[in-house]
């Protein structure tokens, strides 16, 4: 598993060269405490997130809750909702590290695979990594409207900054990219 910093270290040795994008990884310093923020709007509204992704995945497609739907009986229903919060908790690894090696190698390697031999849909996964997905950008920017949020919406009130984090916003969207192409 690499961080930020351990990837420096390493992508400089395989060229036998000094360290050299510390530009970045003062940046990363930097915005350390966005960053903090950024992981923790998703892990403390995590299993929200899951029930309303799943939940979501299943109003679209209601054969999921049915007999031979990969979501009946409530084992398979357990399956699921856990391995999205496995999912969304590895993404969090992944922006706490600032790399997503964390996620690759302990959460995608073999997944699509594992899902292939089990019968589970990997799209309708995918549908619900993609709500989890646009969960996570209004969590971290703390904008979750009341359409879709509903009673249920929390507002962090964490400093807001003028871009509401634009940056973190990208970086955790392309994990949850990188998850929807592992599996497609
Ligand atoms: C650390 C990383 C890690 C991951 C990612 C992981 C995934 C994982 N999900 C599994 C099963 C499963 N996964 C699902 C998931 C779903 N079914 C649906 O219809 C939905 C589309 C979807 C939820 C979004 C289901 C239903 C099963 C059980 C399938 C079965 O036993 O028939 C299994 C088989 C073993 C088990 O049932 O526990 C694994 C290994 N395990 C791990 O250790």
């Amino acid at each position: 598993m690499l961080d930020a910093f351990s990837k420096a270290v390493v992508s400089a040795d395989a060229s036998t060269s000094v360290v050299s994008d510390l530009g970045s990884l003062r940046e990363f310093v930097a915005q350390g405490n966005r960053r903090l923020d950024a992981v923790n709007a998703i892990a403390s509204n995590a299993s929200c997130m899951v029930s309303d992704a799943v939940a979501g995945m299943i109003c679209e497609n209601q054969g999921l809750i049915q007999a031979g739907g990969n979501c009946y009986p409530n084992r398979r229903m357990a399956a699921c909702l856990r391995d999205a919060e496995i999912i969304l908790r590895y993404v969090t690894y992944a922006l706490l590290a600032g790399d997503a090696s964390v996620l690759d190698d302990r959460c995608l390697n073999g997944l699509k695979e594992t899902y292939a031999a089990l019968g589970v849909p990997a799209s309708s996964t995918v549908r619900a990594v993609q709500i989890m997905k646009a969960q996570a950008a209004a969590h971290i920017k703390d904008t979750p409207s009341d359409e879709n949020a509903g009673g249920k919406k929390r507002i962090m009130g964490a400093p807001v900054v003028e871009d509401r984090c634009a940056s973190l916003v990208a970086e955790a969207s392309s994990y949850f990219d990188r998850v929807i192409a592992a599996l497609s």
